[in-house]
């Protein structure tokens, strides 16, 4: 399945039904009275987190979304139908945004979340409404209250709780298929992956969900590579597991390259919690993964771990220090939800 994961779509609400103008006429009753029916209500546009979906591709072939108009009113006091809503389905960690791509409207983290985002108009009054005991016999009614048409942006921005990043081919995407069952593609050319993709990772009988990026470069903000749009699926992880290639120059030089970009990316990820580790320890003798981890700690200011995802060395160490960090910020996390429940 193809990946996309920004979309603009042109949404239209139903426009209510409009109410009827109508009179009660029977052989024999004389001033039957009022009897238009109200226009039924317009629908609304809707979207709807669901489970199977990890892309927005399919709103590069359909963006009009159209609910349907509410029925007219009719005479013998009979009210439109409503229209029907239009869902939109998306897949969870969707967010919608005014065109302007700057105002967030709505933000589905969770299965079956729904927002209506366009609502649909009100259906107009039949003549019965307007009977009063000066006016016996109105001859007005409303019409519907219009549809809404504007367009929308939706963009997904995945749903893990570690995110997977470091230069291109430093051993990121054998990672997540050495610990989770992904089959990402993986070869000894950079850039490799092109999309993000995600892993169920176990360890200590507990779950968590890894995503595989593509590999950052000098000068990603301005567009180099990849880019670093791609980042904006790390924004909601809890913990970034930074690895470095152990084979390259100079370990310390490539952390440093890539803290750079994520600090040009902004929206907070240098303050994210990070597990750095040198990668592919197999492929070096002792030696060299001294001197590698000496100069990486010097630019990280941490003692990296040091793995292979080939051997498997070190791998269950990397997983555990994740595991904590997360359970740690899920725990803090629910702390402040109960705190602001009691407020
Ligand atoms: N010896 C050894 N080689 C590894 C290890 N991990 C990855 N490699 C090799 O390094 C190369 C790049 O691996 P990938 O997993 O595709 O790297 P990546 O970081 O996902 O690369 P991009 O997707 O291009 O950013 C491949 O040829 C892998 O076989 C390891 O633990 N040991
Ligand atoms: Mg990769």
């Amino acid at each position: 399945m193809k990946f996309l994961d920004e979309a603009k779509v042109y949404i239209a609400s139903g426009a209510g039904g409009n109410g009827c103008v109508s009179f009660r006429r029977e052989k024999f009753i004389e001033f039957g009275g009022p009897n238009g029916g109200d226009g039924g209500k317009g629908g609304d546009v809707v979207v709807e987190a669901v489970t199977g979906l990890n892309t927005l591709i399919d709103y590069r072939y359909q963006q009009h979304f159209k609910a349907q108009r509410g029925g007219n009113g009719m005479g013998k006091d009979r009210a439109g139908a409503n229209g029907k809503d239009v869902v939109l389905k998306v897949p969870v960690g969707t967010q919608v945004y005014e065109e302007d791509g700057e105002t967030m409207i709505a933000d589905l983290t969770e299965v079956g979340e729904r927002a209506i985002i366009s609502k649909g108009g009100n259906g107009g009054f039949g003549n019965t409404h307007f009977k009063s005991s000066t006016n016996r016999a109105p001859r007005h009614a409303n019409s519907g209250q219009p549809g809404e048409e504007r367009t929308i942006r939706l963009r997904l921005k995945l749903i893990a709780d570690a995110g997977l990043i470091g230069l291109p081919n430093a051993g990121k995407s054998t990672f997540l298929a050495a610990v989770s069952a992904a089959k990402p593609k993986i070869a000894d050319y950079p850039f490799t992956t092109l999309h993000p993709q995600l892993g169920v990772v176990e360890v200590d009988n507990r779950e968590f969900v890894l995503a595989d990026l593509p590999g950052l470069i000098e000068g990603a903000h301005e567009g180099t590579g990849l880019g670093d749009r791609f980042l904006g699926h790390t924004e909601r992880c809890r913990v970034l597991l930074h690895l470095i290639d152990i084979t390259a120059e100079d370990a310390g030089a490539a952390y440093k390259i890539v803290r750079g970009e994520l600090q040009a990316y902004g929206h907070g990820l240098t303050d994210k919690p990070e597990v750095v580790a040198l990668s592919k320890a197999d492929a070096v003798t002792p030696d060299v993964i001294k001197s590698q981890a000496a100069k990486l700690k010097k630019a990280c200011k941490k003692t990296p771990l040091v793995l292979s995802a080939q051997s498997g060395e070190g791998v269950q160490a990397a997983l555990r220090a994740l595991l904590k960090i997360i359970e740690q910020t899920r725990e803090d996390a629910d702390k402040t939800e109960a705190k602001e429940a009691a407020v």
